[in-house]
């Protein structure tokens, strides 16, 4: 038996752990004392582990590269020499005829780390020619990235993971801790059982509005009529700190030109609160010794998520809740390295380290390092990971690398995804797993996972650590970076390392405020918090920077935090009496984004399966005559799924719940492709739908069965091709396909693969009640 250090793979808590290894397999987890984790760890870092070991039970590892050499021909299993000569040659001759902006790269957030995303970004600027590239945080904290850059200057959390524990006040804005972060969740219990006071804005009741010393049940998609209504009664009331305003901020009179319509007596049909809810809100946050906002997807997957993010940041500016010890901002994100993607330059206007692709000096430098000429290294920044449906049917992307997502099921309106996917010339999807966008790839590339590499991961609160391999590679499969590198080097721009510490102080050498953090800081349990500058690499006492902003000294090009204001407006798609409920799409704890890698786990797969649940009040499903845990259709102008309802009295009336990791009861299959116009992050917290019970339920629960089974039965050939490929059986009087109905599907022999119903009842339970366990 060895015990192998890493750090968890799922969410951006960072926790560290022991993986346990017995012939050749991950048998167990334990958590380790970590900076942000104090050796605890949720359930997903306890059970989250078993997906290394291949159990096959959503969708198959890929152990081998694979192509299909014409469009809508099978996959065929080559030789990585074959796989890579073949994505070269293609993409090549897709940059003479199109140039280097008809491809499109995205970065991966998860397993991969730092490394392989640096080396990714230097492919696609040095070897390429673009700035198309970009990551998940596209979907997620973008917002965030672009409000606080301008408010404050940087786009990360201004405080530290153990800090929320410490603070008198913590205000959570469109963030459920308990289901996303729970190790971050047990500091806010933690903060709470000190004596802090809690303020809950959501407008379902999350776990943590149980705790709350005030919770405001908003109605979903009014947050900017609300913060604006929170700024207007601090100065209304005189609670803000204006010798702070003056010293350390501009723009206050333009802010205040906008704010002053927004009493809160004035916002109470919009935000659906009492004014006087409101105003006891404002002044808990603005009266207290110490403050930290914490908000989520709630805050930035909205149409207006950029002048949310830059009201938020107004409030911590005119009360000085920034800049001094237990107070600021933190905007907690979400992937265990979506942070590091952004740190390492996955954006098409940043390179590593936050410097501007758009700023001369800057490009001098990295083409310098680089050894290329400058004009090899673009100054316009590229396209967005949401521009990709509109920009492949303009015909402007002809090639997507798509390296450890999986946009058919995590990016909105499906039906549009797909069709990009379907017309790009080139889709190159490097993953461990089988995932519905691989499948559909013309090159695959198998990379080793999580447990088989060395990488450092930035967790949310910028700290820098180390997760080390536990097994060596399976398969064919090689590292994510060398990958790259080989693949660069046929394109003509060699690139070669030895292995990641090797990427790591090239890494270091480019990025000031990433400079100090060697790896021998990060050994054993150690850390290293950007920015953390050269003369910390010699200091074992130097750990780098918990707090930013010391004193008030923003990061932005004056010095100073900026104040903007913007009017509220109502989200873009209304509930009518065609879709009369509001979609909002959010989290379980069990599982976690495209669900490769939790539903391949033993224990997580068991506690919640398909088709997922669509949670709503007691009286939407009165209405319709629905009760728990029917299966029911839930339809949007984009489509229709199956799901099953949870009738759940923490639910507000009008809207439904459901949550994206499902494969058949896919939520994105009914959201909207609108974004904010700033940042490019989708809506996708508001949409409008219907629900209705499905008359037939032993139909439903058969055709559900027959589904699942079918697209994993799908998946696992596509794992397994072979070369030559296995010629395609001769259909033996088999119906035309117009012959065959759902009906006559429905009563064909279901496999017994699994037990559905089961399944969901656990998972209903763990929903529902299960989070309080996870708050340990
Ligand atoms: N188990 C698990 N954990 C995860 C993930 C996972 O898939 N599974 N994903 C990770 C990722 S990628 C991320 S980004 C984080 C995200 O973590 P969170 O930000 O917590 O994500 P959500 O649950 O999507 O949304 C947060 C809350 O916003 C609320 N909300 C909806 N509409 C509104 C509104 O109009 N106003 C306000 N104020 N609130 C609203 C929802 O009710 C929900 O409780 O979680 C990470 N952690
Ligand atoms: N409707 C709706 N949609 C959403 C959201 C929502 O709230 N509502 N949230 C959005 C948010 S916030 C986010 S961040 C996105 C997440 O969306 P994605 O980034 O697409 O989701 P993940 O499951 O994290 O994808 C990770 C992929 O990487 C693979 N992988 C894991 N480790 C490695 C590795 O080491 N190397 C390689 N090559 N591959 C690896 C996994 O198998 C998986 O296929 O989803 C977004 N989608
Ligand atoms: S809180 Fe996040 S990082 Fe920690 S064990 Fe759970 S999923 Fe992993
Ligand atoms: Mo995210």
């Amino acid at each position: 038996m060895e015990k192998h250090m890493a750090v968890c793979p799922y969410c951006g808590a960072g926790c560290k752990m022991n993986l346990v290894v017995e012939n050749g397999k991950v048998i167990d987890a334990e958590g380790l004392p970590g900076i942000t984790n104090e050796g605890e760890l949720c359930l997903k870092g306890l059970y989250g582990y078993d997906f290394v070991n291949d159990t096959k039970i959503l969708t198959p590892r890929i152990y081998h590269p694979m192509i299909r050499r014409t469009k809508g021909a099978p996959l065929e299993r080559v030789t990585w020499d074959e796989a890579l000569d073949f994505t070269a040659e293609r993409l090549r001759a897709i940059i003479e005829e199109s140039g280097p902006e008809a491809v499109m790269l995205t970065g991966s957030s998860r397993g991969a780390g730092n490394e392989a995303n640096f080396v990714m970004q230097k492919f696609t600027r040095a070897c390429l020619g673009t700035n198309n590239i970009d990551n998940c945080a596209r979907t997620c904290h973008a917002a965030s990235v672009i409000g606080l850059m301008e408010c404050v200057g940087s786009g990360a959390m201004s405080v530290s993971i153990p800090t929320l524990e410490e603070t008198d006040c913590i205000l959570l804005f469109g963030y459920n801790p308990a289901a996303s972060h729970p190790i971050v969740a047990r500091r806010i219990v933690k903060a709470k059982e000190r004596g802090a006071e809690l303020i809950v804005c959501d407008p379902r009741i999350i776990e943590s509005a149980r705790i709350a010393d005030l919770y405001l049940p908003l109605k979903n998609g009014s947050n900017l009529a609300l913060l604006n209504a929170f700024a207007y009664t601090i100065i209304d009331e005189e609670l803000a700190d204006f010798d702070f305003i003056d010293d350390h901020t501009t723009g206050f009179d333009e802010w205040w030109e906008v704010v002053q319509d927004y009493a809160p007596e004035d916002v109470e049909e919009v935000t659906g609160l009492s004014s006087e809810v409101i105003r006891q809100a404002a002044r808990c946050y603005a009266t207290a010794e110490t403050a930290i906002i914490g908000w989520g997807m709630g805050v930035t997957q909205q149409a207006q998520g950029v002048q949310t993010v830059r009201a938020i940041a107004a409030l911590a500016l005119i009360t000085g809740h920034i800049g001094r010890p237990n107070s600021g901002l933190a905007p907690v994100r979400g992937q265990n390295n979506v942070q590091g993607s952004c740190d390492m330059g996955m954006w098409p206007s940043l390179y590593p380290g936050y410097q501007r692709v758009d700023d001369p000096a800057a490009r001098a430098k990295f083409a310098a390092a680089w050894g290329v000429p400058q004009e090899r290294l673009s100054l316009a920044p590229g396209w967005k990971l949401t521009d990709l449906p509109h920009g492949v049917a303009e015909g402007k992307i002809r090639a997507f690398y798509n390296f450890g997502e999986d946009p058919l099921q995590t990016e909105p309106d499906t039906a549009q995804v797909r069709a990009a996917l379907e017309g790009l010339d080139l889709l190159i999807s490097q993953d461990i797993f089988m995932t519905q966008t691989t499948a559909l790839a013309d090159v695959v590339l198998p990379a080793t996972s999580w447990a088989e590499h060395d990488a450092v991961y930035t967790a949310s609160d910028r700290s820098f650590q180390l997760t080390t391999a536990a097994l060596p590679p399976k398969g064919e499969c090689r590292h994510d970076w060398e990958i790259f590198a080989d693949l660069s080097t046929r394109m003509g721009y060699p690139m070669k390392y030895q292995n990641t510490r090797e990427i790591w102080d090239e890494v270091r050498s480019l990025c000031p405020q990433f400079a100090g953090a060697t790896y021998e800081k990060m050994a054993g349990t150690g850390y290293a918090q950007w920015p953390i500058f050269a003369d910390a690499a010699d200091d074992p006492a130097n750990n780098g920077t918990p707090e930013l902003y010391a004193g008030g000294a923003f990061t932005t090009p004056d010095g100073k935090g900026h104040l903007m204001a913007a009017h509220w407006q109502p989200p873009t798609e209304r509930p009518d009496n065609a879709y009369p409920l509001v979609l909002c799409t959010v989290r379980e704890v069990g599982h976690y984004s495209c669900r490769s890698m939790t539903g391949n786990c033993k224990a997580l797969a068991a506690l919640a399966d398909e088709p997922g649940y669509v949670s709503m009040s007691l009286a939407d499903a009165d209405a319709r005559g629905i009760e728990e845990e029917q299966l029911v259709w839930v339809t949007s102008r984009r489509g229709k799924v199956l799901a099953r309802a949870a009738v759940d009295e923490r639910v507000n009336d009008g809207a439904v719940y459901m949550t994206y990791q499902w494969w058949i009861g896919k939520c994105n299959e009914l959201t909207l492709h609108v974004v904010d116009g700033e940042s490019g992050t989708p809506e996708d917290k508001y949409s409008a739908c219907e629900v209705e019970l499905i008359p037939d339920q032993r139909w439903a629960e058969d055709y559900l069965v027959e589904r699942y089974t079918e697209l994993k039965a799908q998946l696992a050939a596509e794992a397994d091709r072979q070369n030559p490929p296995a010629p395609e059986p001769e259909p033996v009087d088999a119906p035309a396909p117009e012959d065959v109905s759902t009906e006559d599907a429905a009563s064909a022999p279901i496999p017994l693969a699994f037990a559905p119903h089961e399944a969901e009842v656990a998972g209903r339970a763990l929903y529902a009640d299960g989070e309080e366990e996870t708050l340990v």
